[in-house]
């Protein structure tokens, strides 16, 4: 089933200039982009995007992080798009992550780790209309 999942390349990953090698990823694994849009996310903005984290003891260090350079942000579409793409992303700690993964090759610390994407079908519901109206969606 064709599926649209949202893909965050996070600010240490736009740093390393891997924003290239991070897209030429998702499109070798079917997942091609239907919106894309490079933004600085301002903190509350972060805030609200990972409200889900705000019990945690990383939530202010992972909010700040978010919030300290540009981002690029990207709605992905392909079949069972959500899962495949947590696969292709790889483990949330980068040294636990298999080789050919995309925190394996970019990403820094468990923190640190390249790339962000959504977990579940509501999820990424809810994070596709966090940064993109319905009319930013391109048909492909
Ligand atoms: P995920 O990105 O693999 O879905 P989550 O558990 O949803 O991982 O955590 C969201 C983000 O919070 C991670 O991608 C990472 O940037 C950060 N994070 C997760 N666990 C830790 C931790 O133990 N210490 C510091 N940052 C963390
Ligand atoms: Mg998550």
């Amino acid at each position: 089933m064709s599926e649209r999942t949202l893909a965050i390349i996070k600010p240490d990953a736009v740093k390393k200039d891997a924003i290239g090698d991070i897209i030429k990823m998702y499109e070798g694994a079917g997942l091609r982009p239907v919106a894309i849009r490079m933004m600085r996310m301002p903190k509350p903005t972060a805030e609200g995007f990972y409200a889900v984290h705000k019990a945690r003891p990383f939530f202010d260090s992972l909010t700040t992080f978010m919030a300290s350079g540009p981002v690029v942000v990207l709605v992905l579409e392909g079949k069972d798009a959500i899962k495949r793409h947590r696969d292709l992303m790889g483990a949330t700690d980068p040294a636990k992550a298999v080789a050919g993964t995309i925190r394996k090759a970019h990403g820094t610390n468990i923190e640190y780790n390249a790339v962000h994407g959504s977990d579940s079908p509501e999820t990424a519901r809810f994070e596709i209309g966090y940064f993109f109206p319905e009319m930013d969606l391109v048909a492909r």
